[in-house]
């Protein structure tokens, strides 16, 4: 079955918050977020593990799915829902075969090519983007820009299409519009750290006027 996905899906950034992962979680599900990714560049391997399992204990409470970003091994440890893929992770075919059918995969593609790629394989949604310009990345791919965002809508025909990159409260019902399922938000929802579940709610009731 296609995954339901809701409109805002926010992403753990511990350097952009100063906020633990677990706290940070506590305070999108405060917001209202049902679906969130981990996400978490610089933790070490077992940092990254512990506070994936401190958080997994938070959304299981509260029936959340959570995403780890890259690692598949850590998913299966946390037994998280599933694992968000980049291009240069492991492919999705190889992490399918480890998580098995069940789990969620999601893919970041960041060219048309891409996209055309990622749905001719075994993954429940397809991310894109940036669709505008980033600071939270590490060497981000050029901004694809809302067209292409349209684009990619039409070439991958139902599976779930996730817009990513320097979304903000302005520019939410947009990528929306042009036919994003959901936006993964990280820098909008993290800038403020006493704001976190207050920025959610608010994107959360933009995206249902679209
Ligand atoms: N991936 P913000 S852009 C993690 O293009 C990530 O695939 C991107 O953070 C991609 O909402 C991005 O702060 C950063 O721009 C998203």
């Amino acid at each position: 079955m296609a995954l339901d996905i809701p409109s805002i899906y926010p992403i753990t950034d511990t350097a952009i918050s100063g906020l633990s992962i677990p706290e940070q979680v506590r305070r999108f599900i405060a917001g209202g977020a049902t679906f969130i990714q981990i996400r978490d560049k610089q933790a070490s391997s077992r940092e990254f593990f512990e506070a994936a399992a401190a958080a997994m204990a938070i959304a299981r409470e509260h029936d959340v799915r959570v995403v780890i970003n890259d690692r598949v091994d850590i998913a299966m440890m946390v037994s998280a829902d599933g694992v968000h893929l980049g291009q240069e992770d492991l492919s999705p075919p190889h992490a399918r075969q480890l998580l098995g059918e069940r789990a969620i995969i999601g893919y970041s593609t960041h060219t048309l090519q891409q996209a055309k790629e990622a749905a001719a394989m075994p993954v429940d949604y397809i991310a894109f983007g940036p669709v505008f310009p980033t600071s939270t990345k590490d060497r981000p791919d050029p901004v694809v820009g809302l067209e292409m965002l349209r684009q990619v809508k039409e070439l991958i025909g139902d599976r779930p299409l996730v817009a990513i990159g320097g979304i903000t409260l302005k520019t939410v019902r947009s990528v929306l519009t042009a036919g994003a399922d959901s936006a993964a938000i990280i820098s909008d929802v993290l800038c403020d750290a006493d704001q976190i579940s207050e920025r959610i709610s608010g994107l959360i009731s933009l995206a249902h006027t679209v």
